[in-house]
């Protein structure tokens, strides 16, 4: 039961997206709307995605936010989001991110899947999952909330697309039965000094288990997942502030590593 009025709902889908394109912060859209409720929150979302493909922005992808403890507890809160991957979010292995067109970056080891065939929820399991993996791929995410000091409820940043700004693929690319990704190790490192490890199992006991919630949540939505979709399981650390002319390389276990350099 959505609580906001269509024309607030657009009205917040601009302002948000505004504050994405022209990197400044705003404050937590449920201070002025405390009453919304997540229908609507996930229909802010929806509306700036519908905005980037309106101006010619296709979706590349699907991402699951907050699926670690690290993360919640990090954020301070206690369910999964998810939130969609746009053409220009993706940055070449290797390439340089520009500081100024981003608020307060931070970045996160993930492991994200490529699909095969389409995942429905309700009821979507880990061994569905594993069944419709075409492959296992190592991902860096640099989120960038919008909102003041990364200061948030989960309402708040479901609207904001979870954060979502730039993300890296690259190393190797692995099919499902050559990785286990509950076990498989990452290692991230700032200029050469580790700044956080960890293993997939950090992400909801197993990085699958956050592509079939993710399956589950779009259900409530009456929507899927298709065959073919790049997605982000979520950060299995906590993510780490980055400054320009740092070096972020994260290692990955079986899968190689992935870089990039923010100028
Ligand atoms: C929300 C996005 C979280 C992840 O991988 O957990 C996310 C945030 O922490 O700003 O992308
Ligand atoms: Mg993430």
């Amino acid at each position: 039961m959505a609580v906001l009025s269509k024309t607030t709902i657009a009205h917040l889908a601009e302002h948000l997206e505004n504050a994405e394109l022209q990197a400044f912060d705003v404050t937590k859209i449920t201070d002025d709307y405390p009453d919304m409720d997540w229908e609507d929150a996930y229909d802010i979302q929806y509306e700036i995605r519908r905005r980037k493909e309106a101006r010619g922005h296709q979706t590349i992808g699907l991402k699951m936010g907050l699926t670690s403890y690290a993360k919640m507890k990090q954020m301070g809160v206690d369910v999964p989001v998810y939130a969609f991957l746009s053409d220009y979010f993706s940055v070449p292995d290797g390439g340089e991110i520009n500081m100024a067109a981003l608020i307060h970056p931070k970045v996160e080891a993930e492991i994200a899947i490529i699909t095969n065939q389409p995942l429905h929820g309700p009821g979507c399991t880990v061994a569905q999952v594993l069944a419709a993996t075409e492959a296992v791929v190592p991902a860096v995410e640099v989120i960038d909330s919008r909102y003041r000091d990364f200061k948030f409820d989960l309402k708040s940043v479901v609207a904001d697309n979870a954060s979502s700004a730039r993300f890296v693929t690259g190393g190797k690319l692995k099919r499902a039965d050559q990785v286990d990704m509950k076990t498989l190790g990452v290692v991230m490192e700032i200029n050469g000094r580790v700044v956080a490890t960890g293993a997939g199992a950090a992400v909801l006991g197993h990085p699958a288990a956050s592509v079939a919630m993710l399956a589950n949540m779009l259900a409530e939505r009456g929507e899927h997942i298709p065959a073919g979709t790049f997605i982000m399981t979520g950060g299995i650390t906590a993510a780490v502030e980055v400054k320009a002319g740092d070096s972020v390389r994260v290692r990955y276990q079986d899968l190689g590593e992935v870089s990039i350099r923010f100028v």
